[in-house]
């Protein structure tokens, strides 16, 4: 059976309905494109020079890694002359990236985490690119992009997505239709159809969470984690594995394939307030994918895609996956409020 392409998916979406235009298409394929040049230098290691860091931190205070760096540069050299794109915003970068003067500007705003769970570089664990499209606001067409321009909520995005650095190179893709998984084809290079429509099972009893976070977490976390741990002898009268990548692209991927509830929720310390992981490109994408497969994504309460963004690093709490058991979460910080 000959297998769609990722260009078949878009063109055949572009011609049966409203949910991808010309201009978005070639912004997905461009960035489908980049992310095959970010696997391609993650896969040479030390022999492409590339592990380490550069002793530099970025605008979150973590000290960058080369990969996390070149990653970026990648993505913003492929994306600024295409002609789709109003401006850019990175984890990496502390502001947002105006689209070059001798460029075409277009309609969309694109934002990323180039290369997330660099912890894992430098060990060989899976890594990955995660990507969320905004549409430009139609007043940002009389005058220059602004920072302000990107802070819209979740519901806004006309598309995410992510692509994970593994055993295979996978891109997982959603544009308001559904999920759908595509893998590289090492040897000609394409993005393959190979999940048509991914979905979430609504149960389950794996969760992924920091562990070593436990003393600094809000009591409703920890009665649910303590409930997971308790077994089938406990309230949830099952038994749940764990698992923790710390590379969220990894860990929300599982969940893709076969369910799970991730949690980083936010936690007492200062820091930790509004938790670790990203409104804009790292918990509002996640979020879109998840809820086009029929999962569910909350701080742990309010859903995420609802929350209308202050800035355009904030943090947020999360806690997605497997529906039910996201309901399930949801109702341990009710209850803690009762
Ligand atoms: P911790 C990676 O740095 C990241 O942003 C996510 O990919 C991942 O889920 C999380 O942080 C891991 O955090 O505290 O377990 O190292």
């Amino acid at each position: 059976m000959k297998r769609k392409t990722l260009t078949q998916y878009l063109v055949e979406r572009q011609r049966g309905g409203q949910a991808v235009t010309a201009e978005l298409r070639l912004l997905i394929e461009t960035v489908a494109r980049a992310c095959k040049a970010i696997g391609h230098t993650v896969s040479k290691g030390a022999l492409g020079g590339v592990l380490g860091s550069l002793g530099t931190e970025n605008v979150q205070g973590e000290i960058q890694k080369k990969l996390d760096v070149l990653s970026n540069e990648i993505l913003l050299e492929a994306n600024e002359w295409g002609g789709s794109l109003m401006g850019m915003a990175s984890e990496e970068m502390e502001t947002i990236h105006r689209i070059p003067n001798e460029y075409p500007q277009g309609g969309y705003l694109l934002l990323f985490d180039p290369l997330d769970g660099s912890s894992n570089i430098d060990v060989n664990v899976s890594i990955g690119t995660i990507f969320s499209v905004l549409r430009a606001p139609e007043a940002a067409k009389t005058r220059r992009i602004e920072e302000v321009d990107f802070l819209q909520p979740g519901t806004s995005q006309v598309a995410a997505g992510y692509a994970v650095y593994g055993p295979q190179t996978m891109l997982v893709l959603t544009v308001g239709e559904g999920v759908a998984g595509f893998t590289l084809d090492s040897e000609t290079g394409t993005w393959t159809l190979t999940s048509e429509k991914m979905t979430i099972p609504e149960d389950t009893s794996e969760f992924a969470i920091n562990m070593s976070n436990m003393r600094h977490w809000e009591a409703p976390v920890k009665r649910y984690i303590d409930d997971c741990l308790a077994g089938e002898a406990g309230p949830l009268a099952k038994n749940f594995n764990m698992r923790w990548i710390a590379s969220m692209v990894a860990d929300v991927h599982r969940i893709m394939t076969r369910g799970g509830v991730f949690m980083y929720p936010r936690d007492q310390r200062p820091t930790g307030k509004k938790g670790k992981l990203r409104l804009m490109y790292e918990a509002n994408p996640m979020s879109f994918i998840v809820e086009q497969a029929g999962g569910m994504a909350t701080d742990g309460e309010r859903r995420i895609l609802d929350t209308q963004p202050s800035a355009l690093h904030q943090r947020v709490g999360v806690v997605l996956g497997s529906k039910n058991e996201v309901v399930r979460v949801r109702g341990y910080h009710l209850k803690g409020q009762a």
